[in-house]
């Protein structure tokens, strides 16, 4: 199995190098010293050796450094790679890194639109440090900018620490957004490339992608086809040669991420299912594996263990809001509780957004294309596919339905082809229908959060203290608050915070208010 050599970095740029990420949520710290580039690294890593270097390139005074994989595997992705002098012939063995900088090499900061990946990326390139995330900002990145130096890391806490909050130019940085409670901390906004030119201080910005805003009317089959060939490809691109790992609820989207993975993998195919006291989709999920054959397990777990694992899902997600880690939180779990070594693991995380999976009861279908909108226009800066999520438990993520192409051709989609005929997320039953069971391919949505019982799990937590109802949102808005200002600014390690005692000041709070 092959994983990202690198998954997550801090990095100094003409500077002392910033403090050792005490919090490095994944794996391993491995160090490196880039000679002449004035660059200091740490990165971190699911695997290899604890001296291995992390991913860098370089040539040319040029230096690269990428956290991640690219869904570049070859030539084969880029017809006119092999008459580009920086690829050579060798393009099929290049890494990663490397492929990045001969793409910057060949077309500049333009180069950063071809890319496609799960990855966020630093380029040092004569004397200005290029700061780029994904078209998805799915490892997130923060920047620090210092007097003549910089601060580039892929997660906010390690950039946290004394002096925060003492640099009141920050704000000025476009392409960035800033983090709840790190006042000099920057987030380099999704398919956004920063660049910043410590001597000068000059800072620009490009866009590499943004969602597209109009629709297109597409005959029935020809979407569903166009479907089915984007989202086999991007299940492929994300497989290598070794076992892999489905987390699998029996609802549509990861059942179809399921059924391409048994079909295109090479290893063998795992799917988990996680259910606690407070319900489960373990009959749902049993279908779909028996069905496709592949290794199941069930994993139960007490509802209120997952409620307890706030710390972990905050320190990993690095934001506050208190409905996305409903989401999360049995997630961190089921990834904590896997057995065995670090996994590769691909989920069906993502897709209700460009499908409009939770908007069950949007009538109209435009009403439907407007909640589309509106959650493409906001899901910046909720980290839901943070690899850090499955990277506390030594596990790489990977979200297939957030892949550039299918999320392009997702959201592009008419809403006709969503909900049709009374049925919503049409487009993908149909696209995947000869793969799965006929009761899967009708089976309606339930979030993870229902059907794991989390949503009300943390309610009754909080009403068995005599919260009422109506102070419910609010209470676990100020717990994911207060837990939030713990570990990602002031720096507590997740495992030291007691999540009761969090929900019993939330709530002696709450009636400070009330009074
Ligand atoms: P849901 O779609 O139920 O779950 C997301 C993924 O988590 C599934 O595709 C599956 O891979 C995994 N999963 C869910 N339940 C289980 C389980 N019991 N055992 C194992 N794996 C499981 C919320 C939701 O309903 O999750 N996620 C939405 C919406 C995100 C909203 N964000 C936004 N508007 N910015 C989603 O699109 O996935
Ligand atoms: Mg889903």
């Amino acid at each position: 199995m092959t994983l990202p050599s690198t998954t997550g970095f801090v990095v100094g740029i003409e500077g002392p190098p910033p403090a050792a990420p005490s919090l490095a949520m994944s794996g391993q710290r491995v160090t490196v010293d880039i000679r002449g580039g004035g660059l200091h690294a740490s990165g971190w890593a699911i695997q290899g050796d604890p001296g291995a270097a992390i991913a860098t390139a370089s040539g040319d005074g040029v230096t690269v450094l990428l956290a991640g994989e690219l869904h570049h595997r070859g030539s084969d992705d880029i017809p006119e790679i092999g008459d580009i002098p920086e690829f050579g012939d060798a393009t099929a063995t290049l890494t990663d890194a490397e492929f990045l900088l001969a793409c910057w090499q060949h077309y500049g900061r333009a180069g950063l639109r071809l890319i496609q990946g799960r990855f966020c990326v630093v380029i040092l390139d004569a004397g200005a440090v290029v700061a780029a995330t994904d078209h998805a900002g799915s490892i997130p990145l923060y920047l620090r900018v210092l007097a003549g130096s910089l601060e580039v890391a892929t997660e906010a806490k390690a950039l946290g620490g004394a002096s925060a909050g003492r640099n009141p130019g920050v704000t000025a940085i476009p392409g960035t957004a800033p983090v709840p409670g790190l006042a000099d901390v920057r987030r380099v906004r999704a398919g956004t490339a920063v660049t910043v030119v410590p001597s000068s201080g000059a800072k620009t910005a490009m866009r590499t992608w943004s969602p597209p805003q109009h629709r297109e009317m597409l005959a029935p089959a020809k979407a569903v086809a166009r479907l089915s060939d984007a989202l086999t490809a991007a299940v492929c691109t994300r497989l290598d040669d070794g076992p892999v790992t489905v987390v699998l609820s029996g609802g549509i989207d990861s059942s179809a991420v399921a059924a391409l993975t048994k079909r295109h993998a090479h290893g063998t195919v795992t799917t988990v299912s996680l259910g606690t006291d407070a319900g489960d989709e373990f009959d749902a999920a049993r279908l779909v594996a028996e069905h496709l054959g592949t290794t199941h397990h069930e994993l139960r777990v007490g509802s209120e263990q997952v409620i307890r694992a706030l710390p972990w899902a905050v320190a990993a997600a690095e934001m506050v809001d208190a409905e996305v880690l409903e989401y999360l939180l049995p997630l961190v779990v089921l990834y904590q509780q896997l057995p065995g070594g670090p996994r590769r693991i691909l989920t069906g995380y993502g897709a209700d957004i460009p499908l409009g999976g939770m908007h069950r009861d949007t009538d109209m279908v435009g009403s439907l294309d407007d909640v589309i909108a509106h959650d493409m226009a906001t899901f910046d800066g909720l980290n839901e596919m943070s690899p850090v999520i499955g990277g506390t438990a030594g596990h790489w993520t990977t979200h297939p339905f957030w892949d550039r192409s299918v999320l392009d051709l997702l959201v592009r989609l008419e809403p006709g082809l969503k909900r049709r005929e009374g049925i919503d997320k049409w487009v993908l039953r149909a696209a995947v229908a000869d793969l799965l069971p006929e009761q899967t391919v009708r089976r309606p949505k339930l979030g993870i959060h229902e059907g794991s019982g989390t949503t009300s799990t943390w309610t009754a937590m909080l009403k068995a203290e005599g919260l009422p109802d109506e102070r419910v949102a609010a209470a676990k808005r100020a717990m994911v608050e207060a837990i939030h200002r713990r570990v990602n600014c002031e720096g507590e390690p997740p495992a030291l915070v007691d999540v009761d005692e969090v929900l019993r000041d939330a709530i002696a709070a709450d009636r400070v208010v009330a009074t």
